[in-house]
């Protein structure tokens, strides 16, 4: 019968309400369904923006925690790169001198945790942690996080069928800037269509200057003549140029039979596929420097 908790947090301004909704946005949390109404009363709130977690709960306890006076607690998967994404988003909105003082740095706690507490807004603190993982320190698996804080990206993009992949590109772009990434790290380069793009996401791989490649492009069955030979070899080029070179390469090339399609797949009703391969980019290229520096028992 219980479905959700919901924890309502009034703000002092409508300043303080976009910096926090910035805040929560750029660390990745998943916004739910907001609301906007005129005012009825002095006072009274016009608008609301509910942030979503896949758990919750809410905790009683029986006096202080002797050590965490925070608001929120938010249990995290990977503590050491959303420290990274509150600091960048810290000395980005509130200068870096000020932002030194509303961040801790990451500590153990004495629940076999790391922790680290940051205010957004003044009066206002958040507890991030992440459990330490069992089995002696050792990870269960290797995972890549979605950072994109001080990685370089090149994406290909294919300027047949535009309508599609500029919105495809434009997903792409916001994935990375919202991860963290920086615009002058991110080179992009036209082709002028999905066959042309192996050759150029080969070549950029090989210069070595990017973490990743990611690959756009959109074939559409009904317009293009021996589809399936097109669609296999660039699927293929792509992939063996990933091989080859050992930089993680994303996919993000659709194949569909009708325009209508590559519509709900480029930002309408099936999410944007540009977006998704731009995350697919920055975990792989994530994991790829956590292999590479992992020692080799781990990886035993
Ligand atoms: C020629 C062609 C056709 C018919 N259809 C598409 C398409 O749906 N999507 C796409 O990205 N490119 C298409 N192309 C162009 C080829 O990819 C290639 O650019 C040209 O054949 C020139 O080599």
């Amino acid at each position: 019968m219980i479905k959700g908790l919901t924890l309502i947090r009034p703000v002092h301004s409508p300043a303080q309400f976009d910096e926090l909704v910035s805040f929560f946005s750029a660390l990745g949390f998943e916004p739910g369904r907001g609301w906007d109404e005129p005012p009825r009363k002095q006072g009274a709130a016009t608008k609301g923006r509910p942030f979503l977690a896949p758990l919750g709960n809410l905790q009683f306890i029986d006096g202080a925690l002797p050590t965490l006076k925070t608001d929120l607690l938010v249990e995290v998967t990977s503590l050491d790169a959303v420290h990274q994404v509150a600091s960048h988003w810290l000395e980005t909105n509130t200068g870096a001198d000020a932002a030194k003082t509303r961040i801790t740095s990451i500590e153990e706690t004495h629940w076999q945790s790391r922790l680290f507490t940051v205010q957004p807004v003044p009066d206002f603190s958040i507890a991030f942690w992440e459990r330490q993982e069992p089995l002696r320190g050792k990870p269960i698996a290797i995972e890549g996080d979605l950072s994109a804080h001080e990685m370089k990206f090149a994406i290909v993009v294919a300027r047949w069928n535009a309508v599609i992949t500029d919105r495809l590109l434009q997903g792409a772009l916001d994935c990375l800037l919202r991860s963290g990434g920086r615009r002058e790290a991110i080179e992009v380069v036209r082709v002028p269509g999905s066959w042309e793009i192996p050759a150029a996401a080969r070549q950029l791989a090989q210069t070595r200057r990017f973490d990743a490649i990611i690959t756009l492009g959109c074939l559409i069955r009904g317009e293009t003549a021996h589809y399936e030979a097109i669609y296999n070899e660039v699927a293929r080029g792509i992939g063996q140029s990933q091989q080859d070179t050992g930089v993680p390469h994303a996919f993000g090339v659709l194949t569909c039979e009708n325009l209508e399609q590559a519509l709900d797949r480029a930002g309408l009703k099936s999410g944007n596929k540009g977006f998704e391969a731009a995350a697919a980019a920055i975990e792989m290229a994530s994991l790829h420097m956590k292999i590479a520096a992992a020692p080799a028992e781990t990886r035993a």
